[in-house]
C-alpha cells in the first residue's frame, strides 16, 4: 500500500427499508438519489488531513441485513453504523437486537445508532428518549439524519471521520 494510504471498512446494518442503501449513496455521491447495487462492496476515496500530512483513505462501505452473514459481513470493519427509521418503531428493535450482537461480539469497532428518514419527522414513532436510552444501555453515540435532504448528515459523517482518524493516529502511537 502507497504510503499516507489506507483503508477503512464501515458495515451499514439496519432492518429492510431502513436506509442502508440511501446512506450509503449520501457518503459516496452526496446524493440519496443514485441506485446503490444491493450488498456488493460500495468505494469512496477521501483525502483527509492526518497528523503527520495528508492521507489518502479507501473508504469501503458494506450493507448488512440482520440475520444474513453478519458475522462474516462485519469481519474486518472498523466501524459499524446500526439504523433505525424513526418512522417504524420495529427497526428500532430490530437495532436494539442488532447493538446486543455487536456488544456480544467485543470487537472494539467503533459503533454509531443513526435514526434515518429526519425529513419525515412529523412521522416519527420514535425520538430522543428512545434513542437516548438505547444509547446509554450500549454506550454507543446516535444521530438523526436524512439521507434525502443530507440534514444532520455532514455533522454525523464529520465526526465519524475525526473518530477514525483518532483510532489510526493512536493506533500508530502504541
Ligand atoms: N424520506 C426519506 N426516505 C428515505 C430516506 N432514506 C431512505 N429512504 C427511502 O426508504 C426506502 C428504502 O431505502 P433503502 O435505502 O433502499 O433502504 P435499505 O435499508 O437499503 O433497504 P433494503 O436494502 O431493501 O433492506 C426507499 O424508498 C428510500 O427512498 C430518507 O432519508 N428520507
Ligand atoms: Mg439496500
Amino acid at each position: 500500500m502507497e504510503r499516507g494510504r489506507l483503508a477503512w471498512k464501515i458495515s451499514v446494518a439496519g432492518t429492510t427499508g431502513v436506509g442502508k442503501s440511501a446512506l450509503i449513496s449520501r457518503i459516496i455521491y452526496n446524493t440519496d438519489k443514485v441506485q446503490i447495487s444491493q450488498r456488493s462492496l460500495q468505494k469512496k476515496t477521501l483525502r483527509l488531513d492526518g497528523s503527520n500530512g495528508p492521507l489518502t483513505v479507501d473508504i469501503l462501505l458494506q450493507e448488512i441485513d440482520p440475520g444474513k452473514n453478519e458475522e462474516r459481513l462485519m469481519t474486518g470493519s472498523n466501524a459499524v453504523l446500526v439504523l433505525a427509521d424513526l418512522t417504524n418503531l420495529l427497526s428500532l428493535k430490530s437495532a436494539d437486537r442488532f447493538l446486543k450482537f455487536v456488544e456480544s461480539q467485543k470487537s472494539g469497532k467503533i459503533v454509531k445508532l443513526i435514526a434515518t428518514k429526519l425529513d419525515r419527522k412529523y412521522e416519527a414513532k420514535f425520538w430522543d428518549e428512545e434513542l437516548d436510552e438505547l444509547s446509554g444501555r450500549y454506550n454507543v453515540a446516535h444521530a438523526k439524519i436524512s439521507s434525502k435532504t443530507g440534514d444532520g448528515f455532514d455533522q454525523f459523517f464529520g465526526e465519524l471521520k475525526t473518530e477514525l482518524l483518532d483510532r489510526f493516529h493512536a493506533g500508530k502511537k502504541k
